[in-house]
């Protein structure tokens, strides 16, 4: 614990170049944390620092939350509450995350187009980025 405290304050201590790095070791911890406990991250409330997935334009239809990194959605992602898969169906988006922009790809890894949403922003219709249900995967 006292080993990855004076990471956390050397990377911050320091400015632009050593940021990266610090990014790509957060994504290794998200990675690691989706991996541990994806049943317990969609709960049906968009808290502070979950990407919520909308199923219909402007936040309607089903929803779903997430805090990490979710690499495909089809490995049983459901709108919250119903037997929906989330694969290719969300069409809004709202990010509760304070830091950086979240990601929404279209293919699963992170790969084809996406759409970005702003740190505590959001993204009302999908189609404006050709992205209507279409996304498969979300990072940061
Ligand atoms: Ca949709
Ligand atoms: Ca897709």
């Amino acid at each position: 614990m006292d080993r990855s405290d004076v990471t956390v304050n050397t990377s911050r201590s320091v400015t632009r170049p050593l940021g990266a790095i610090a990014l790509v070791a957060g994504l290794a911890l998200g990675s690691a944390a989706v991996q541990a406990g994806p049943a317990s991250a969609n709960d049906g409330v968009c808290g502070p620092g979950d990407l919520c997935l909308y199923e219909n334009t402007l936040f309607g239809g089903g929803r779903w939350d997430d805090s990490g990194y979710v690499s495909d959605y089809t490995s049983g992602h459901k709108w919250w509450g119903t037997t929906r898969t989330v694969q290719d169906a969300a069409s809004s988006a709202k990010s509760k995350y304070s830091f950086w922009t979240a990601y929404v790809w279209e293919h699963s890894f992170y790969r084809g187009d996406y759409v970005p949403v702003p740190p505590g922003g959001q993204v009302s219709v999908f189609a404006d980025f050709g992205m209507e249900n279409k996304a498969s995967s979300n990072n940061y």
